[in-house]
């Protein structure tokens, strides 16, 4: 990849968004680039993926130089093919966790809002400041930002494209927490999620996913088929006999 450095330890993928010369803009070539990664690794059986950033930006938006020229179709094609492709991150059938080192602005809030945690370093800077460029959000923004902070904060930030430090970021619930050192900060939680056991991880986030429309008493059906399902894994057999024998579960995602 040329807009991406790809990298898989310990069964954790590291996806580092790579155009640092335009603080990582978002442009058609990554979001193919994003896409294939992620298509590549879904059978990968990887126990958790962390998304960063190169230098002092995690993604400072779309590519502001791309989308100048572009026509109403072909910003609306661009839109529908960024947000295909955030919804496979959305919907990876492993844990993601955006490790938001610098800027995270329009599209790169976006981005990192498909993550299911976003760990914020201290200098990090959220937004969606699209209306400074007389555009609106295109990769999802108007929907996950509403469900992330509610309706009145979001609508505060996207008609005002108000920047945020990080410390407003987590009391508005736009990331988790800030981390001193955020790539060090998301391997260290990557690396926790993936002693658990796996097969009950992915469905843990399959029942999220799944039942997030969902009137309550639906969900709870599906949650009490996934609970059932897992009494057919070994996972499960190892996890409780660990517990009982007082030692450490040796998992093996079957
Ligand atoms: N696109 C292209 N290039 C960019 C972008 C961008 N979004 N952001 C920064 N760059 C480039 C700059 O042009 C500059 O390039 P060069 O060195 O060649 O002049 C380089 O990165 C460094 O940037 P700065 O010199 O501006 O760095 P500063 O530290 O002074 O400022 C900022 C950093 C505040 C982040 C500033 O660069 C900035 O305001 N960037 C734009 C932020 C923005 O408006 N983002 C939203 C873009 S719109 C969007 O994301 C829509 C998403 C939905 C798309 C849907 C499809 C239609």
């Amino acid at each position: 990849y040329e807009t991406l450095l790809t990298e898989i330890v310990d069964s954790v993928g590291i996806i580092t968004l790579h155009r640092p010369s335009a603080l990582n803009a978002i442009n058609t070539q990554m979001v193919e680039e994003l896409g294939a990664v992620l298509d590549a690794w879904k059978d990968e059986a990887l126990k958790a993926v962390i998304l960063t950033g190169e230098g002092k930006s995690f993604a400072a938006g779309a590519d502001i130089s791309q989308m100048s020229t572009f026509t109403a179709t072909q910003a609306q094609q661009f839109a529908l093919h960024g947000q295909r492709v955030l919804r496979k991150l959305e919907h990876f059938p492993a844990p993601t966790i955006a490790a938001v080192n610098g800027f995270a602005l329009g599209g790169g809030c976006e981005l990192a809002m498909c993550c299911d945690i976003i760990l914020s370093g201290p200098k990090a800077k959220f937004g969606q400041p699209e209306v400074n460029l007389g555009v609106i959000p295109g990769f999802g923004g108007t929907q996950r930002l509403v469900r992330r902070v509610g309706r009145q904060a979001a609508l505060e930030l996207m008609v005002t494209g108000r920047v945020i430090r990080a410390d407003e970021a987590v009391s508005l619930g736009i990331a988790l927490r800030i981390e001193e050192d955020v790539l060090a900060g998301a391997k260290t939680l990557a690396a926790l999620i993936a002693q658990k056991g796996p097969v009950a991880v992915r469905l843990v986030k399959e029942v999220v996913d799944t039942t997030d429309r969902l009137d309550t008493d639906a969900g709870l059906a599906v949650e009490a088929s996934a609970f059932g399902l897992c009494f057919a894994t070994d996972d499960q057999t190892e996890g409780m006999q660990a517990f009982l024998e007082k030692r450490a579960a040796n998992f093996t995602g079957q």
